[in-house]
């Protein structure tokens, strides 16, 4: 494997300017800090902007570039106006708050889009000038949602990993953003797209579905000739450095004078960047109410609330400030006494040493946020609590939550749940206390952020080798021109072409899905070429079949295999004796799920009825799919029927009816020597088995098949066939 491209808006390291020198400082937050021991660890170079404006020197850029590459960093210039557009506005005040779910705060400006676009840009272009064929890029969170898809149309056959650190909403918030359809294709552009948990892939895999229409299959979307995996992996932390330094003996020091001032008083702990999104004033008012129903831990309980200043340019977050100023100012003034203050307030970032101090001497952590995309703060408490104590309060809206159950979870619009809560961990015993760390702590150790990161890129190899090996059953240029030439040099040709999803694409309503003009001239001219034959091999009835294309020269099998018309006849052959009279059972079943199910309905042809949900929405649809095929399982058995699970369709028929054996009906007749087939579904895969070794058969979609070759559309069908036609050279 080549490089590892890691890209982030935040280079790990921030180079900032004092009294005309260059400080190069570690830049804080979860993914640099995170991130950093595993990239030093890989062949990987960490792309991304290092606080340096753009309009600076080209001497002081040289320097700046020139010591982070020492680093293995190389830095993208941006200038502070687009800082100011891209970051200050679009990231802070449209991706930010509509992600976490507070659409009141949430602006959106057409200028700060282009901004965002154009940073976006900016970074394509910094990647495009180091990117090595073989690299590896991993593009980490919303600010760079659009890169992937750029970086795609600019690099040959880049492998392409995305991150998402912050929650990815519901539909019903992410399409409110007018550019809801730009961040889905710019996402689509990576082979893996990665979230915290399966909720926030869930939604994601839902909005592709109602913005383009794109359906998945155990997390792959098949988007034009590409698949997309989409998967949670839950980021860990390094957790041997926090329980490493845990047991430092600066920390121990740093423990001991804080047991000094707290002396036995218990100790409560929250450590949050200024931020709405974190629940803080929420977490004020209930550790107030606290308090009051509890007298007996006035002077008895400390609680320390470090607040890490951020954004403090937008205005919301200066008013939040000012909030929890007075919030706290309130509570200390109503509570405290003489030698005790309620709550100890830190407004600022607190050196790493004495963050673990903290983590160790706290009793409790009290973490509330109203949305979080994971929240490591969580999962370092419980890494720095060597000594087998401490509670976890967590809110159930962290995606934390979802790892750690023997937390104590609380809804946090609910006061009396985190009062309660509060409650229970300080009076939990000592011996669950240690049960429940024990757990968690174990998880934490294992899925840690050297195995989440690893973990990542060994499912982006995974995938970029299943594209790999789409690409070789995928009917490239060289064996199309293959099939071309011996379809032109044969006498007696039998193509076999399926048409809903293969000469058209689907339609909601079935008998929409009339032919356009140019499938039926192309159907026309191939048909009257000297030695072909045309069979149109189709799931509609006879009837459909005869009105569309009764007046062209091709034969045709309907329903799946039900009936034959082979060309210049004048009556449907039946293929065998069949019966229908099992359809007053049947029907009533389907009709019961057509009622249960919106937008879905009942077809019904001679031999065969047919449930089709295309219309509903496709989560129902599959469950009661499912659900249905279950239902005629144990009544089908009796008839002598099959149930038949389709492309959105679920089919019930006499057994042992099939394209594959109506095809033989041709293949008997005579001798050929060009056989093609091209279908897009499972009734299709019966003719593909049935065809000689030597019969070209290609599949619509790129999904597993018998046939030889994939192909992604009914669009590059028509091209082929097309194609087909042109004169030799
Ligand atoms: C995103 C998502 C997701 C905080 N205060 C101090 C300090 N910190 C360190 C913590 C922790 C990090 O900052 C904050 O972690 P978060 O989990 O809150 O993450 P963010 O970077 O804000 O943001 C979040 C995360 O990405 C990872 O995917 O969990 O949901 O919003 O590491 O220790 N460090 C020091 N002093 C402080 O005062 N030294």
């Amino acid at each position: 494997m080549g490089r590892l491209l890691i890209v982030s808006n935040r280079l790990p390291v921030t180079v900032h300017r004092k009294r005309g020198q260059l400080h190069f400082e570690p830049s804080a937050g979860g993914l640099a800090t995170g991130l950093s021991s595993f990239y030093r660890s890989y062949n990987a170079l960490w792309i991304g902007w290092p606080g340096v404006d753009r309009k600076d020197s080209v001497a002081t850029k040289d320097e700046v570039k020139e010591k982070l590459l020492k680093d293995n960093c190389y830095p993208v210039f941006l200038s502070q106006k687009e800082v100011d557009e891209y970051y200050g506005k679009f990231c802070s005040t449209t991706i930010w708050p509509l992600f976490h779910y507070f659409p009141q705060y949430a602006s959106y400006s057409q200028s700060s889009w282009h901004a965002y676009e154009s940073a976006n840009r900016t970074f394509c272009d910094a990647i495009v000038e180091v990117w090595e064929q073989g690299d590896t890029i991993w593009v980490h969170d919303f600010h760079l949602m659009l890169l992937p898809q750029m970086l795609r149309e600019r690099l040959p056959d880049p492998t392409i990993g995305f991150f998402l650190h912050i929650p990815f909403p519901s539909i019903e918030l992410f399409r409110l953003l007018p550019w809801r359809t730009e961040i889905v294709n710019g996402l689509l552009g990576s082979d893996l797209i990665g979230f915290h948990t399966w909720e926030y892939a869930g939604h994601f895999l839902a909005s592709v579905r109602f913005l383009l229409g794109y359906d998945s299959w155990m997390g792959k979307i098949v988007a034009g000739d590409r698949i997309s995996r989409v998967d949670a992996f839950p980021m860990g932390i390094d957790y041997e450095r926090f329980a490493g330094t845990a047991i430092k003996p600066e920390v121990e020091k740093e423990v001991d004078k804080l047991d000094r001032s707290f002396k036995d008083r218990r100790v409560v702990l929250s450590v949050d960047r200024l931020d709405y999104t974190k629940g803080i004033l929420r977490r004020l008012q209930a550790f107030g109410q606290f308090l009051e129903k509890n007298p007996q831990y006035r002077q008895n309980l400390t609680f320390v609330l470090v607040v890490v200043p951020s954004r403090t340019m937008v205005a919301r977050y200066a008013l939040l400030k000012r909030q929890i100023d007075e919030m706290v100012g309130a509570i200390n003034g109503k509570h405290g006494a003489i030698g005790w203050t309620p709550i100890w307030y830190m407004y600022r970032s607190v050196p790493f040493p004495s963050l673990v101090a903290l983590y160790r001497r706290a009793d409790v952590a009290l973490i509330t946020p109203v949305r979080d995309g994971m929240n490591l703060v969580a999962k370092e408490y419980l890494a720095s609590r060597i000594d087998g104590r401490g509670v976890l309060i967590l809110s159930e809206t962290a995606g934390a939550a979802k790892e750690l159950g023997e937390a104590l979870t609380i809804n946090v619009n609910n006061d009396d749940d985190i009062v309660n809560a509060l409650k229970h961990a300080l009076e939990m015993p000592e011996g669950e206390q240690a049960e429940r760390l024990r757990i968690m702590q174990r998880r934490l150790r294992r899925y840690n952020v050297q195995r989440w990161a690893e973990d990542f890129i060994e499912t982006l190899m995974a995938t970029s080798r299943l594209q790999e090996d789409m690409g070789v059953k995928t009917l490239g240029t060289q064996t199309r021109r293959k099939l071309v030439k011996c379809y032109q040099q044969a006498h007696r040709r039998l193509l076999f072409l399926d048409y809903d999803g293969t000469l058209v694409s689907f339609v909601s309503r079935p008998e929409k899905a009339v032919p356009p003009q140019e499938v039926l001239d192309l159907l026309s001219t191939l048909a009257s070429e000297p030695g072909n034959e045309i069979v149109l091999t189709s799931g509609r009835d006879k009837e459909t079949l005869d009105n569309w294309f009764g007046h062209l020269p091709v034969s045709k099998i309907a329903e799946h295999g039900v009936w034959l018309r082979p060309r210049g006849t004048e009556q449907w052959e039946m293929i065998g004796p069949l019966t229908a009279e099992w359809k007053d059972e049947v029907r009533p079943i389907l009709e019961l799920y057509a009622d249960r199910t919106p937008g879905s309905f009942v077809e019904e042809k001679d031999f065969s009825l047919v449930w089709q949900y295309r219309r509903s929405d496709s989560r129902l649809g599959e469950l009661r799919a499912r659900e249905l095929v279950l239902h005629l399982e144990g009544l089908t058995t009796n008839l002598d029927l099959q149930v038949l699970e389709g492309n959105k369709v679920v089919e019930v028929k006499n057994s042992g009816v099939n394209k594959g054996r109506a095809a033989l009906r041709w293949l008997a007749a005579e001798e050929h020597d060009f056989i093609l087939a091209i279908g897009d579904d499972w009734t299709d895969e019966d003719t593909f088995k049935g065809l000689p070794d030597s019969a070209w058969t290609i599949r619509v979609g790129l999904t597993s098949t018998a046939a030889k070759y994939n192909i992604s559309s009914h669009n590059k069908v028509l091209a082929l066939l097309h194609e087909l036609q042109a004169p030799e050279d």
